[in-house]
């Protein structure tokens, strides 16, 4: 296993777990040294639970790295979206523990010359561990700065093989009632899945994710492993995956099928394009709310326009929604 609780006191420093972009400002350079202060007194570094540690270098991948300063891990730990547990924010948080991700498998099928079960031991070996700190905007107006750890989902792809007629990515998640009170519910048509067109999941931006904050996910962010697509809505980030199909149609979505008239197959962040309920103009940053805080512009492409504004040459993005 690679992923054990490690024994506390040989738990590294903080300055050895969180990768060098996180420094590049004064202000985080200041936080960085409390959490390794913290640590030599045998306070936890990042306020956390004693998490296992995963290691990673910063990512080289253009875009990979926003400048942006990361939303404090508490608030991206405790105001969740991940249905399976509950609708409110505070579930995810509350009931994620009964969770159980090890063992924990992804079967890769469909439309690929090498399908098979791989282990979550197996996928963590399978490629270097990458830290990318990624804008991410839900759809419901408010967004979040987080540093992710994983790598490049195209690098599981291509090691399957995907067939020449493969030309979509289905992801589901996993369902379990006993572990998942939301499940109980109908909320969704369980299990949640996504999807995404094979060139836009072959997008080097497009990430596996293992961790976060230089710790494996919490439960509650989609532990033991979830996609991130940082230049769509939140909900195309399904958590906790335990399947991945590569199809030839474009497969059905769970919020697609809920509400398809507000939630779109692709669903790239577009301030241009409003939700039919409200204006996707303008977010707010989790963490700098208050009554003065002002709501700053949505960008296209949620700032990844540059990245990967060529794969919707010549689309529609107003009926593309
Ligand atoms: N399986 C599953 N994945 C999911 C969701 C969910 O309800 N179930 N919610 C999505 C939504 S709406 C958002 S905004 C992000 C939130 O990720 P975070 O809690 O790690 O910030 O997860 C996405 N992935
Ligand atoms: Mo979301």
């Amino acid at each position: 296993m690679l992923i054990r609780v490690p024994d506390r006191a040989a738990q590294p420093l903080a300055s050895e777990i969180t990768p060098a972009p996180v420094y590049r400002n004064r202000r985080l350079l200041l936080q960085a040294l409390a959490a390794s202060a913290a640590v030599g007194t045998g306070l936890a570094a990042h306020g956390s639970d004693g998490a296992a540690a995963l290691k990673a270098t910063p990512s080289t991948v253009p875009g990979a790295l926003t400048m942006e300063k990361p939303t404090a891990r508490e608030d991206a730990t405790h105001y969740n979206n991940f249905y399976e547990f509950g609708t409110d924010k505070s579930d995810p948080a509350r009931y994620a523990g009964k969770l159980r991700t090890d063992p924990w498998s992804v079967e890769i099928d469909g439309l690929v010359h090498k399908p098979g079960r791989f282990a979550l031991e197996d996928l963590l070996r399978l490629a270097p561990m990458e830290e990318r700190i990624y804008r991410l905007r839900c759809v419901e107006g408010w967004s979040m700065v987080i540093p992710w750890i994983g790598y490049s989902l195209a690098q599981l792809l291509e090691r399957v093989q995907p067939m020449g007629s493969a030309r979509f990515v289905e992801f589901t998640t996993l369902a379990d009632a006993d572990t998942m009170p939301g499940v109980r519910g109908r909320v969704l048509d369980w299990p949640y899945t996504e999807g995404l067109r094979l060139d836009e999941a072959l997008h080097p931006l497009a990430l596996l994710a293992f961790g976060m904050y230089g710790e494996v996910l919490p439960r509650q962010n989609g532990a033991p492993l979830r996609v991130v697509v940082p230049w769509k809505y939140g909900f195309k980030s399904a958590k906790s995956l335990v399947r991945i199909r590569l199809l030839e149609q474009r497969p059905a979505t769970a919020w697609n099928k809920a509400v398809p008239r507000e939630y779109g197959f692709y669903s790239n962040v577009n301030p241009a394009v409003d939700h039919p309920r409200w204006s996707q103009a303008t977010e707010r940053r989790i963490g700098e709310d208050g009554l003065l805080a002002k709501r700053r512009p949505t960008l296209p492409f949620n700032g990844y326009e540059a990245q990967v504004g060529p794969l919707y040459a010549g689309m529609d993005l107003r009926r593309d929604y």
